[in-house]
């Protein structure tokens, strides 16, 4: 979690869904390219249908009990996970908005892992013995519907992919950004130094490096203050954090 300076190891990731090819444009670009071609991470898209027995090659089926929408059936998923982990080591992980909150600790923690199988759920979801015998860790992205899993396993891969060591310039960058330490990030700028009638912090054009650690964490604390009190809510303010906070009008 947190404590996460272990490095962590070459990851394999096997998706299984029923639109695989949702995730291909994005692993072949930017940083998620990177980090394939540095051999840290191996993404395999596969479609459950290749595991479907029936010759309509079905993989889903109507609800016991009635009522509307179809539910992934167990015996595709059963055979995918069975080929795909064989000494059944890997982390299953069922995207669902019923899974516990993706965040940045989850993704650290997840990033040490060696091997995840990401299943994606469609229509209705998957009949539940899939999650009662095949599944580890049901993770969602957010309080809202997805029509699939598929671009929420994108978002799990990307947000790990950019941890791994060989993804950033340097390694620390993906440790000392924005929420690892549960702090949104400070205000930047760049050139030119007047622009749209506005201009850049002097003391960011001091070269006092102490006095620019000193305003972005400044600033860091009173974005996160206005934009998310609940994040700030969740640590421990030190006394110079209440005096920034209260020279600011944050705090009482
Ligand atoms: Cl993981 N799946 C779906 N279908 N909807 C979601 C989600 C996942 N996370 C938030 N909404």
């Amino acid at each position: 979690m947190a404590d996460g300076f272990r490095k962590p190891i070459k990851m394999r990731v096997d998706v299984l869904a029923l639109f695989p090819e949702i995730l291909a444009p994005a692993l072949k670009t930017g940083i998620l390219k990177r980090v394939q071609d540095a051999d840290k991470l191996i993404v395999n898209l596969h479609n459950l249908r290749d595991w479907a027995t029936d010759k309509h090659k079905s993989v889903d089926d109507y609800p016991y009990g009635g009522g509307a929408g179809m539910i992934l059936k167990p015996e595709p998923i059963f055979a995918a996970i069975a080929a795909l982990n064989p000494e059944t080591n890997a982390h299953v992980i069922y995207l669902t908005p019923q899974g516990i909150p993706l965040t940045q600790g989850v993704v650290e923690s997840l990033s040490l892992e060696s091997h995840l199988i990401l299943l994606c759920g469609r229509y209705k979801g998957v009949d539940e013995r899939v999650r009662h015998r095949l599944v580890t860790t049901e993770v969602s992205i957010g309080d809202y519907v997805l029509s699939g899993g598929e671009i929420a396993a994108l978002v799990l891969i990307d947000a790990i992919g950019r941890v791994l060591p060989g993804a950033l310039g340097d390694y620390e960058s993906a440790h000392v950004d924005s929420f690892s330490h549960e702090l949104l990030d400070h205000p930047h700028y760049t050139r030119p130094v007047e622009f749209a009638d506005s201009g850049v912090p002097e003391v960011l054009l001091s070269g006092h490096h102490e006095n620019i650690e000193k305003w972005r964490y400044a600033e860091a604390l009173k974005r996160t203050a206005k934009c998310r009190p609940d994040l700030l809510q969740k640590l421990e303010l030190s006394e110079e954090d209440v005096e920034i906070l209260k020279a600011a009008g944050l705090m009482e």
